[in-house]
This record gives structure tokens, C-alpha cells and sequence, in this order.
């Protein structure tokens, strides 16, 4: 029975592709609106937090339609909550008298979590569930990391040389990777609530960590350093524009001197436990910004904080950028540093997802098994 609801649900994916810029940290929903006829009347997508629901926006494309039609949603339609910022879309598929639901995937979210269905069947309406499921879960696959285990979802983004150097002997970087790399790169930061790197990248590379493409409706983001000592310097680049933004991590007991002045210049400075190696719990850095909305994090560099991630089973997702460049040495910057595993048994495990070439360069992207 299912079968017939593939073509339509193939259909709400595309849409809900739209929000792929400007939903998070909501999920990425699209829907398609039937007529009793079975005839496609109207599609919507969430495009931005804070805006209409896909439900919404396909009921409002099929004003005068909807009696008797089905709404074919890649995610439960919402039920009403304390924190929600629009109307509950179950609401608005009943009084525009909808007689069927078809839906991907449930919510996640405790407070929406079967209660949508419960609603629609209680008023009536027919509900069939689990077409393209998997699908559905896969592209919010951040937004139910993120619900399941209140951390973000990580991906490490690394531009290399074939031998895996981020930068040369004595730190320079400028430029490894094509500049098409560079924009694929670019538009990844349109895609994450939030950026993050190390000090010493601040130090050696002075970014803005901006968003510059203009993919993503809001210009702005969390801007995160990891900074054990608070070395980050208040002249630097990434503290020109929206300081407010920037959130620096660093290990209880830093200097209050320091701390102060990264304060007046409005960054939100956050004291954490250290990870018994000196650094600054990654745990609770990624506790922390997922409580202030965080879904997803960006981890741009370096070597050292990469490794960090990988070890402690943190980052879900490489995207490397690999020029056909090599810079040799054993003091340029490797991708990954720290002490490294001491055999291949021990070694982070990832799968390639996708292999590509742009420009010269190879793109890889990778996912990180078991974690
Ligand atoms: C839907 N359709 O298109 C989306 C849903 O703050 P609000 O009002 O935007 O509600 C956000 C919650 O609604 C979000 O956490 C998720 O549980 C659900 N998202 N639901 O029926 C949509 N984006
Ligand atoms: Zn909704």
C-alpha cells in the first residue's frame, strides 16, 4: 500500500531540500499536498527557524483544495509545545480538513514523538507511516543526533596536501587547496550552527570565520575557539565583526585578567574541566553549546584539536579538500596530530561516502564508524 506514497514522498525530500540553509536548528521538512483526486496540488518546505512549517506553507499554497486531500510530510507534524515559535501544524491539517497524513519519519523531539500521529488519528484522520523512512531520518540525521544525545553533530573539515599537511614547515597554509575547494569549503559554513577551531589556529591563520556566500538567510553564527590559557588575542580577525558571537572555551583557573577583556569585548568567555590531558573536556564544550541551540559544529583546525575529536569519538564526519601538492617535513602541520594510536587495530575506522574531483583536488568525505 505504501508503494503508491513513494513518488509523492521522493517529491516532499526534494522540498524539504530547500531548508538546507536556513532551517536548522529545526530539521529540514518538505510536504506535498494532494486533492481528494489524488492530483499534486501544492508542495511547501520549512525554509528558515522561525518561519512557516512545511505543512503550512503546502496548505497555503492549496487554498480551496485541501477538503478531503492527503498532506504527504517527510516528518510528523507538530502538536502544540512551550517552546515553539510557530502554530502546531496538526492544527492546521485538521481545521483545513485533510482525511490523510502520510509521514516519513516521527519527530524525534520528546515533546512531539508520536503525539502528532495520536492527534491526527484521534480527529479522525487517516495516518500511514514509515515511507522512505530511512530517507527521511538520513537527510535530518544531525537534527536527531543532536535530539538523542544533546551534542552536537561534528564534522571535521581538513585541506590538505596529498601527504596530509595542513601547513608548511613554520605554518603557513595560504593556499593549499583550489580556490573551487575553498568555496565548497565556504558553503559547508552555511550549513553548521556553529564553527569551531583551535587557538593556535586563531594564532597562526588570524580567520574571520565568517559566513561570506550568503547561502544561509542569517549571516551569523556561533564562533568557537578552544583556548586552554586564553591566548586569544582581542585584535585578532575573528573578534572585527559580531564579537558577541564568539564563545571561547577554556580550563578553570584561567587568568581573570584575560578573561575580562575578551568580556568587554562582548565574547562569552566558558570555563571547563580539563580532559586529564590538559585540554580543555570536549564533552562539555559540546554539552554546552548544544544546550544554547547548537545542533551541528564545523571543526575547522587544526592538527591537534582534530586528533582530540577523532580519539574521543566525537566527530561524525571528515570533509577533506586534498591538493595534489606535497610539503613533506616532519615539522609541517599533519591533519591529524597528537600522539597518534599505536597500531593500525587501534586506528579510527571511517567509510568514504563520497569521492570526488573539483579543480585538481580531491574531495572526500567520510564517515566515522561507531560513533
Ligand atoms: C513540522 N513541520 O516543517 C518542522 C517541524 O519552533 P517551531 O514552531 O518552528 O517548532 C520547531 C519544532 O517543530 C522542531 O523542534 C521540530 O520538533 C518540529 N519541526 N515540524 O511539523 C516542519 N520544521
Ligand atoms: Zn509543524
Amino acid at each position: 500500500m505504501s508503494g503508491g506514497w513513494f513518488g509523492p514522498m521522493r517529491q516532499a525530500l526534494e522540498e524539504a531540500e530547500k531548508g538546507r540553509y536556513g532551517a536548522s536548528p529545526n530539521p529540514m521538512v518538505g510536504a506535498v499536498l494532494l486533492s481528494h483526486e489524488g492530483e499534486v496540488v501544492s508542495v511547501g518546505a520549512h525554509l528558515r527557524c522561525g518561519g512557516p512549517h512545511a505543512e503550512v506553507a503546502a496548505l497555503a499554497g492549496g487554498a480551496g483544495k485541501t477538503v478531503g486531500g492527503t498532506i504527504v510530510v517527510t516528518l510528523e507534524p507538530c502538536v502544540p509545545s512551550p517552546n515553539k515559535r510557530t502554530p502546531p501544524c496538526v492544527d492546521a491539517i485538521i481545521a483545513a480538513g485533510i482525511s490523510r497524513v502520510v509521514i516519513g519519519t516521527r519527530d524525534p523531539s520528546p515533546a512531539m514523538n508520536g503525539r502528532g500521529v495520536d492527534a491526527l488519528k484521534t480527529a479522525g484522520v487517516e495516518v500511514i507511516e514509515g515511507v522512505e523512512e530511512e530517507a527521511c531520518r538520513t537527510l535530518n540525521r544531525r537534527f536527531f543526533y543532536w535530539v538523542a544525545t544533546s551534542r552536537p553533530y561534528v564534522t571535521l573539515k581538513m585541506a590538505m596536501t596529498l601527504d596530509g599537511k595542513l601547513a608548511a614547515r613554520g605554518g603557513r597554509s595560504r593556499w593549499i587547496t583550489s580556490e573551487a575547494s575553498r568555496r565548497e569549503g565556504y558553503a559547508l559554513r552555511e550549513e553548521y550552527d556553529a564553527l569551531l577551531v583551535g587557538v593556535n589556529t586563531v594564532l597562526a591563520d588570524d580567520p574571520r570565520l565568517l559566513r561570506h556566500l550568503g547561502l544561509n538567510p542569517n549571516p551569523r553564527l556561533t564562533r568557537v575557539v578552544l583556548d586552554t590559557s586564553l591566548r586569544t588575542p582581542c585584535d585578532c580577525a575573528l573578534l572585527e565583526k559580531y564579537p558577541e558571537d564568539v564563545v571561547v572555551f577554556c580550563l578553570e583557573g584561567s587568568p581573570a585578567g584575560r578573561r575580562r577583556e575578551l568580556e568587554r569585548r562582548g565574547v562569552t568567555v566558558v570555563e571547563v574541566g580539563d580532559d586529564q590531558r590538559g585540554r580543555c573536556d570536549l564533552r562539555q564544550v559540546l554539552r554546552r553549546l548544544a544546550s544554547n541551540g547548537t545542533s551541528s559544529v564545523l571543526v575547522e583546525g587544526g592538527g591537534e584539536v582534530h586528533w582530540s575529536f577523532l580519539r574521543e569519538g566525537l566527530a561524525h564526519r571528515v570533509h577533506a579538500f586534498v591538493a595534489p601538492l606535497v610539503l613533506g617535513g616532519r615539522e609541517a602541520t599533519p591533519s591529524v596530530g597528537g600522539p597518534g594510536f599505536a597500531s593500525p587495530q587501534e586506528a579510527v575506522r571511517l567509510h568514504f561516502v563520497d569521492v570526488r574531483r573539483l579543480e585538481g583536488d580531491l574531495v572526500i568525505q567520510a564517515e566515522v564508524q561507531g560513533v
